[in-house]
C-alpha cells in the first residue's frame, strides 16, 4: 500500500510513534511518505521503500503566524497526486486531521478519493483538543475522518466523554521495537555514572508541566535520604530550567544530572533501576514502555491510560497524581535487592505484550478496512 504519514518531527511521543510505524510498515513493503515541516528525528533510515517530504512555508510580511495548516494541506494534495497515495494516516489531530480534511476535500475536485485515518495521542484530546480554541474544529475533523485509533482505551473514552464523537474509535496501543529497546551490556557506562554501586533512578520526558518535574525531584530527595541513588533525567523543555533552580536548592543536588536530549535513550535505560513517571495524565506512557523494554519497573500515576500499561504491584506500582510519600515508598520497596530483579524481569516480560510485531498487523488490518471503505 502506498501510505502518507503526517506528524510532528520533534522529540515527543506522536512523532516516535509516527515514524518508528512507518519505519516497520516499510519493512514489509509497503511504501510510506512521511510528511512534515522537518525531517521526524527518529527517522534515520531511507530505504527504497521510505520517502521524506518537507512542507515550505514561505513568510510573508502580512503574516505574523504563517498559515501552517494551508501549506500542510497543499502539500497532501500535492503528494497525493503524484504519488498516488491510497491512504492518509496523520498522527496527533491537532492540526494535521484538519489539514487532512481539507486535502481531501479539494482531491475530490480532481476525482481523487483519499481516505484518512486519524490517531489521537494525547494531549490532542485531553489538553489542547479540549480547549474552546479549538474544540469546534477537533470535533469536526475527527467526525469527517474515514478511520480514528486511539492510543488506549482511557483516551478512547475521554474522547467521547468530551467531544461530540459519531465515529468508531479503535484503540491500537504504543508499540516497542525490542531489536533497538532492550537491555544492552553497559557495565563501563554505569561505573562511571555510578561508581558506588549507587542506584540508578530516571526520567525522560518534553520537561512540560503535565509531567510534574517537581514530583520527580520530590520522590528522589524522599527516597534517597534512604538509599545512595542517581537520578538521570533525560529530555528538554519549558520546566527545566526551573528543576534546575529547584535542584540547586534541595539535598542531594550533586546526584541529580541533567542530560538533555539523547538520541540513544536505551543505553542510559539499560543502566537504570527504576523509571519515575509521575504525569498529570498520559494518555499511554510511551518513554515508559520504552524503559519496561529494557528491563525498567515503573513508578507511575495511576492517571489517564497508565494503568492499562503498568500492571500495579507487577512492573511497578500506580499512585494517585501528586502523592509523592507513596511513589517514594513503592520506590523504595522495589529497590529492595530481593525485589528488584522480579520486578525487572516482569517489566519486560510486560513490554513483550507491546512488540511491534504484535500490533503492526492492527495498523495493517485497520488500513485494509479503512481503503476497502468499510469504516
Ligand atoms: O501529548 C503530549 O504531551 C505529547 C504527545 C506527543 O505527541 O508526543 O505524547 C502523547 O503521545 C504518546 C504517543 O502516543 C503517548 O505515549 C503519551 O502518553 C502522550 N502524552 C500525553 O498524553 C501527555
Amino acid at each position: 500500500m502506498k501510505i502518507g504519514i503526517v506528524c510532528y518531527p520533534t522529540y515527543g511521543g506522536s512523532g516516535v510513534v509516527a515514524t518508528e510505524l512507518g519505519m516497520a510498515l516499510a519493512a514489509k513493503g509497503h511504501q510510506v511518505h512521511f510528511i512534515s515541516y522537518a525531517q521526524p528525528f527518529r527517522l534515520d533510515t531511507i530505504n527504497e521503500n521510505i520517502f521524506y517530504h518537507e512542507v515550505n512555508f514561505n513568510s510573508y510580511p502580512l503574516f505574523e503566524y504563517p498559515p501552517y495548516e494551508l501549506a500542510l494541506a497543499s502539500k497532501l494534495v500535492d503528494i497525493v497526486k503524484f504519488e498516488k497515495l491510497q491512504l492518509l494516516h496523520v498522527h496527533y489531530a491537532i492540526p494535521h486531521a484538519s489539514a487532512a480534511f481539507l486535502a481531501k476535500e479539494i482531491l475530490k475536485t480532481y476525482q481523487i478519493h483519499i481516505p484518512v485515518i486519524t490517531t489521537l495521542h494525547g494531549t490532542d484530546i485531553t489538553l489542547v483538543g479540549k480547549d474552546a480554541t479549538y474544540e469546534p474544529v477537533v470535533t469536526f475533523s475527527i467526525n469527517q475522518s474515514d478511520g480514528v485509533t486511539a492510543v488506549s482505551q482511557f483516551l478512547k473514552d475521554d474522547t467521547y466523554r468530551h467531544f461530540n464523537i459519531k465515529k468508531k474509535i479503535e484503540v491500537i496501543p504504543n508499540f516497542i521495537n525490542l531489536q533497538r529497546f532492550q537491555r544492552l551490556k553497559k557495565e563501563h557506562f554505569r561505573k562511571a555514572l555510578a561508581p558506588h554501586d549507587e542506584k540508578i533512578i530516571v526520567h525522560t520526558s518534553n520537561f512540560r508541566p503535565v509531567k510534574r518535574i517537581e514530583d520527580v525531584l520530590k520522590i528522589f530527595q524522599k527516597l534517597r535520604n534512604h538509599v545512595t541513588a542517581k537520578l538521570i533525567l533525560i529530555g528538554d523543555g519549558p520546566d527545566r530550567k526551573h528543576a534546575e533552580d529547584l535542584c540547586r536548592q534541595m539535598n542531594y543536588c550533586a546526584d541529580i544530572r541533567f542530560i538533555g536530549k539523547v538520541d540513544a535513550v536505551e543505553e542510559i535505560l539499560s543502566i537504570s533501576d527504576l523509571f519515575l513517571m509521575p504525569s498529570e495524565s498520559e494518555s499511554f506512557g510511551l518513554a515508559a514502555l520504552e524503559a519496561m523494554a529494557c528491563e525498567v519497573p515503573l513508578i507511575t500515576t495511576n492517571a489517564g491510560g497508565l494503568p492499562e500499561l503498568n500492571v500495579d504491584g507487577i512492573t511497578g506500582f500506580n499512585s494517585p497524581v501528586g502523592d509523592t510519600e507513596k511513589m517514594a515508598n513503592d520506590a523504595l520497596f522495589i529497590l529492595e535487592d530481593n525485589h528488584l530483579p522480579g520486578f525487572k524481569k516482569r517489566a519486560w516480560e510486560r513490554a513483550k505484550e507491546f512488540d511491534v510485531a504484535k500490533i503492526l498487523p492492527l495498523y495493517e488490518n485497520y488500513y485494509k478496512k479503512i481503503v476497502g471503505g468499510d469504516s
